[in-house]
């Protein structure tokens, strides 16, 4: 029983409540219902809390936070272009420094503002060694200009510049490793996170703003419009890519791996693709359509195998699920 001396069991729905929570995005956007990218981008500045300035690619993101005279931002933020979102964000670091300013800088973008258009500007930043969080909100595709295929989407992948009929199967080409290509770079911290997994993407922000250095984080954020799935289902959709081992958990250090989300249960990549119109000719009965699933799942197959993620413990859950999503995040101290 509780006593003065002794005030009894710690009540951590009580002290949830009593913190005040830091919302950087706003509700009240115009993103699409379910956008993933959009609690995404909510999460991130959650664990990274006010004192951050954020440079932002064109792209989804921007587009849908910022139609003027409005702004969804809480925090100090600047639009830059589609390609030089790194370098904006190196300068507005190396100012800081010279100010002797402790704020965080975030550079935001898609997947298109970074396996293609900004990689460019992210590689040199990271060479240079800037002080800067790079979020790439993977949507794995250009989704803004109406759903084309970017260097992340995947094999198979419907988009409108990588059909599917009767002479392909969706993209001919693999999602590029980029993963693999920032950790060439040497970078103190990499990661990857979904958003079907809100407190693990949470600890590897505050992780990667707390390591000096530049730092990557590649976060899958689906799109209800350009997946073809339903807008209830985001976190379903983005738990299955977790489990089927297609969108692997990882943390890198110096380009070793040092940490990975394991897989308890392995689902079928089938599962997965069943919940979106763009695998859906997938599904199909023919020899075609086989062939081009049996490719996702080796892709799938290899990144279990390439990364040790079978668990043999209990089921790895990330400690707050999707409820917490449901009940709009959790409180920033
Ligand atoms: C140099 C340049 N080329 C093309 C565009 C047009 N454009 C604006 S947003 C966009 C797609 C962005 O895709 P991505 O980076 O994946 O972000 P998403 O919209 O999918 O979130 C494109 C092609 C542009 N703004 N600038
Ligand atoms: S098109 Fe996709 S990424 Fe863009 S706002 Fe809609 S759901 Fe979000
Ligand atoms: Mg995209």
């Amino acid at each position: 029983m509780a006593s003065a001396s002794d005030p009894g069991p710690v009540d951590l729905a009580e002290l949830r409540a009593a913190q005040p929570r830091f919302s950087g995005l706003e509700s009240g956007h115009g993103a699409c219902q379910g956008c993933g990218q959009a609690l995404a981008a909510r999460l991130v500045l959650e664990a990274a809390g006010p004192d951050v300035i954020v440079a932002n690619a064109t792209g989804c993101l921007e587009i849908f936070t910022t139609p003027w005279p409005l702004s969804a931002w809480n925090v100090a933020w600047i639009h830059s272009l589609f390609e030089n979102v790194a370098a904006v964000a190196s300068g507005i670091e190396a100012a800081l420094k010279i100010q002797g300013r402790n704020t965080k800088v975030l550079a935001f973008a898609g997947d298109g503002g970074t396996f293609d258009i900004g990689f460019q500007a992210l590689s040199g930043m990271l060479e240079r060694n800037h002080d800067v969080l790079f979020v790439c909100f993977d949507n794995e595709a250009y989704m803004n200009t109406g759903i084309q295929r970017s260097g992340s989407t995947p094999l198979g992948a419907w988009t409108t510049t990588s059909p599917a009929g009767k002479t392909r199967q969706g993209k001919r080409h693999l999602k590029k490793d980029l993963l693999t290509i920032i950790a060439a770079h040497g970078i103190p911290y990499a990661a990857t996170a979904s958003v079907a997994y809100p407190s693990d993407l949470r600890s590897k922000v505050r992780r990667a703003l707390s390591t000096e250095g530049p730092s990557f984080l590649l976060l899958h954020s689906p799109c209800p419009l350009g997946w073809g799935h339903d807008s209830s289902l985001t976190i379903a959709v983005d738990r299955l890519a977790v489990e089927s081992g297609l969108f692997p958990l990882l943390e890198l250090a110096r380009g070793q791996v040092i940490g990975r989300m394991a897989i308890r249960t392995v689902r079928p990549v089938r599962e997965y693709a069943e919940l979106q119109s763009r695998f859906g000719h997938l599904l199909a009965d023919s020899p075609e359509a086989h062939e081009g699933l049996e490719h996702l799942q080796a892709i799938a197959d290899a990144n279990i195998e390439r990364y040790g993620l079978l668990a043999s413990g209990p089921e790895p859950r990330d400690s707050e699920g999707a409820d917490t999503v449901r009940r709009g995040g959790t409180r920033w101290a």
